[in-house]
């Protein structure tokens, strides 16, 4: 089970930028596997004009995955990432689970409202996957930066098949490449500062949750197992952020005008196609 962070672990979590919390429910990992699985392979309704999703490179290039669009696209576990996935109840249930709400008032403040700026899923298939180079969560258009990242591994996150890396204590080094608009390290950059010495594998068994600052240096390889490294990652947001200027307009979480179950249930049948 999932338990709210001690002082320690707060403690441990400002100095290295990461922490694993422990474990999430077998059967409601179990509902998210199948679900995932099943927007892939289109066996169930869902609502994919919503949903962005990217289809896995051929080359485990960063610049050769698919295009990034709303729709399904194709018949196939080789997605590499599914965005939108708070619209989608059986995701909904999870990311606003009380835990997550204890995480995000002590990140932003107990009363602060908390946006989802995106619920992804992010995969391996096995023998495949991309690499994604070093980088920073953060991105320009917005006049704050999101601070908290939750990550769920969906199956084992290992060295070999691609878990997620990260330079400890990196989320202190201040932005790296404040110009890039989502804080994308340059290829001498990521030499000079992500050197092997200081990578940490962030190796997780199915169901285990990592907390990740935003500004923690995070990259990951390509898999090269034959067992898939699915995963969710949940951004979540001061919900007052503004995007290139204007109020932004994401999905509130938590705090006051939180969408409900009700709202997503409708929205989701309301929107889901075959
Ligand atoms: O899942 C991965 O490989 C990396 C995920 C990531 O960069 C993120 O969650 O921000």
């Amino acid at each position: 089970m999932l338990h709210n962070i001690t002082e320690a672990q707060w403690k441990e979590y400002d100095e290295v930028g990461y922490l694993k919390l422990g474990r999430m429910d077998g059967a409601q990992l179990k509902a998210m596997q199948d679900r995932i699985d099943a927007i892939m392979l289109g066996d169930a309704p869902a609502p994919y004009d919503r949903m962005l999703m990217q289809l896995d490179s051929e080359t485990g290039a960063y610049e050769d995955a698919g295009q990034q669009s709303k729709g399904h696209k194709g018949r196939t576990l080789n997605y590499r990432k599914i965005q939108d996935l708070e619209w989608d109840p059986t995701f909904f249930d999870y990311l606003t689970g009380s835990v997550f709400e204890d995480l995000c008032g002590r990140v932003y403040g107990p009363e602060k409202r908390v946006a989802v700026f995106r619920a992804m899923f992010m995969n391996k298939p096995a023998n495949k996957g991309t690499f994604l180079p070093w980088h920073q969560d953060r991105w320009t258009a917005f006049d704050r930066d999101p601070l908290l990242t939750v990550w769920t591994a969906m199956d084992p996150a290992t060295k070999e098949n691609g878990c997620v890396q990260v330079i400890p204590g990196s989320h202190r080094y201040g932005l790296i490449n404040p110009a890039h608009g989502s804080g994308f390290l340059s290829k001498a950059q990521s030499a000079a500062i992500c050197t092997p010495d200081r990578i940490v594998y962030v190796e997780l068994e199915p169901g285990e949750v990592v907390i990740l600052h935003n500004h923690l240096l995070h990259a990951s390889d390509v898999n090269r197992s034959s067992q898939s490294r699915r995963a969710l990652s949940v951004c979540y947001m001061d919900a007052d952020t503004l995007d290139k200027g204007e109020p932004n307009t994401l999905p509130v979480v938590f705090g006051r005008g939180a969408l409900t179950r009700a709202e997503i249930d409708a929205a989701a049948s309301a929107l889901a196609t075959a």
